[in-house]
């Protein structure tokens, strides 16, 4: 058995089902142990980061690890963006990097490069596997470290000349670290300073997204007049009908600090500091007032479903709390497109179960609180500011959840990154509704441009607007597989969207604004 099939082997019984890839050369010792070995979903992405970020998105949904199969440096390098964006939502990742053969590599070949440089950059886990005996042991080490919590993104180069040598068959799966639990003395703390009538905000974030955690965060809400915010961008959060409704931090500063404002409490919950995404002239870093006291209840690997749990105990709040209806009314709305009336729209249509994958960017600042009635979904968003990771984040998700209808809220800018992913969609036959909102500019840069006091002039009109010529979503979806149809108001969409429901498989919906 070679080195790459004994690491296929260990992956399989390690609990990685699916590897996402755009294989070369050195990989292709992987792929022949692919062919001969069952139990490895194989999916192509036709770019790097289209691999990453289904990798990305199968881990949010799946919670556990996919594989990608990368190769060299450049194939790492494509896909740096999106494990970037990865990382930043702690999600699991087990990443195997082709490189040159060990003794080739002195001659300095074509593809030679500083793959460990490139991997460390986005990785927790990095190793170089030096041997074949040893590759499969190195694979148990690497899906160890990509399931510790709370999720890593971890990265195994093999040199050709390890995955063809003599392996030494597949090593067992290595245990996987739980999460740790918050002392009690912190549990305390926070209930002290709960109790001190001064007003505090829970900041909420991975783990403490899911129904569990809110349902806990609320009855501390409940029973202490507590508010309760997520980070601007949620890896993944329980939402709708009956899931406590939780607002995020603004994006725009001003409107973040007057939402934070009077605050003397934030209490973390497997959140950081609320900071601005961007730093301006005369505005502070971060969004909490100057005298706004910061206490961790959990670090984003410890345990903050049983920390808010016991924190609500703490503090003597009802076992029960029914969910107040907060957000807007569900409503199929008309005319031209709006943030807010799409929401509502989006909110009264979206099937029951949905996944919903928002790389909206500014057609998707209103969307939260008018979702919040919406049928019960799951909400994943890009943690990282690195765009181009709606489509496949999307398709990841698709793959890790196949009865379940995903719908993907990706602006045409950020699409453009990746617009291969919807090949992938059709032709892995993916139940995915994607919705790309056509406003052919880079809006959110003309806002930032216009809140420096500047007007936009040549140099901003040619970087910033996307038209000349204009960008034709169906038929790009059309040319990879996938139906589209094109439309142009809310009761349009609404028609479009539902009929895209109404049936299995890829389906695009170009909204012309
Ligand atoms: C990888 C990466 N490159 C560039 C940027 C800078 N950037 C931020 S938003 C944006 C344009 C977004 O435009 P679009 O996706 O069309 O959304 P809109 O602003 O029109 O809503 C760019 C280029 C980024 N965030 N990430």
């Amino acid at each position: 058995m070679t080195g790459a099939e004994s690491l296929i082997r260990t992956l399989i019984d390690s609990g990685v089902e699916v590897c996402f890839a755009n294989p070369g050369t050195s990989e292709i010792q992987f792929v022949i142990a692919l062919d001969k070995i069952e139990g490895m979903r194989c999916v192509l992405g036709m770019a790097e980061t289209v691999v990453t970020g289904c990798a990305d998105g199968y881990a949010r949904m799946a919670e556990k690890p996919a594989a990608t199969l990368l190769h060299c440096g450049p194939g790492l390098a494509n896909g740096i963006a999106n494990l970037h964006n990865a990382r930043r939502a702690n999600s699991p990742m087990v990443n195997i990097v082709g490189d040159q053969a060990t003794y080739h590599r002195p001659f300095d070949p074509p593809l030679s490069a500083d793959t460990e440089g490139l991997a460390r950059a986005v990785s927790h886990w990095v190793r170089r596997s030096g041997s074949a005996q040893q590759v499969s042991s190195d694979g148990a080490a690497a899906v160890q470290a990509a399931r510790t919590p709370p999720g890593q993104i971890a990265t195994l180069i093999v040199p050709a000349d390890v995955a063809w040598g003599e392996g030494s068959g597949p090593a067992a799966p290595l245990p996987v670290a739980v999460r740790p639990q918050v002392a009690p003395e912190v549990v305390r703390a926070v209930a002290r300073i709960l109790r001190s009538g001064e007003p505090v905000m829970l900041l909420l974030n991975g783990q403490a997204l899911g129904e569990a955690g809110l349902s806990a965060a609320q009855r501390i809400a409940h029973a202490t007049g507590a508010k309760l915010r997520t980070p601007t961008q949620v890896p993944r959060m329980a939402r709708g009908r009956g899931r406590v409704p939780v607002e995020r931090v603004p994006y725009v500063v001003d409107t973040a600090l007057n939402v934070l404002a009077g605050l003397k409490h934030a209490i973390l919950v497997g959140a950081k500091p609320p900071m601005g995404f961007f730093a301006y002239p005369g505005k502070p870093s971060l969004m909490t007032p100057q005298d706004c006291v910061m206490t961790v209840l959990a670090r984003p690997e410890q345990d903050a479903v049983a920390a808010l749990q016991w924190l609500a105990d703490e503090i003597g709040a009802p076992r029960f709390v029914p969910v107040k209806e907060a957000g807007l009314k569900p409503a199929i709305a008309s005319g031209p497109f709006d943030s807010e009336a799409f929401g509502m729209t989006l909110a009264a249509l979206l099937p029951e179960n949905a996944i919903v994958c928002d790389d909206a960017v500014t057609s998707g600042r209103a969307l939260f609180p008018a979702t919040f009635n919406a049928a019960p979904h799951d909400w994943i968003q890009s943690t990282g500011g690195a765009i181009g990771h709606g489509l496949p984040c999307a398709t990841g998700a698709a793959v890790a959840c196949p009865d379940r209808k995903v719908v993907c809220l990706q602006a045409d800018g950020a699409g453009m990154y990746t617009l291969q992913a919807l090949w992938t969609q059709a032709r892995e036959k993916l139940d995915v509704v994607n919705v790309v909102f056509a406003n052919r500019i880079y809006k959110i840069l003309f806002g930032e441009l216009r809140s420096e006091g500047a007007e936009p002039g040549c140099a901003s009109n040619t970087f910033f607007d996307l038209g000349r010529p204009d960008l034709d979503w169906v038929r790009i979806a059309q040319g990879m597989g996938v139906e589209a149809a094109r439309v142009g108001s809310l009761e349009g969409f609404a028609d479009m969207f539902r009929a895209a429901c109404g049936h299995r498989g890829p389906f695009l919906i170009e909204f012309r604004i």
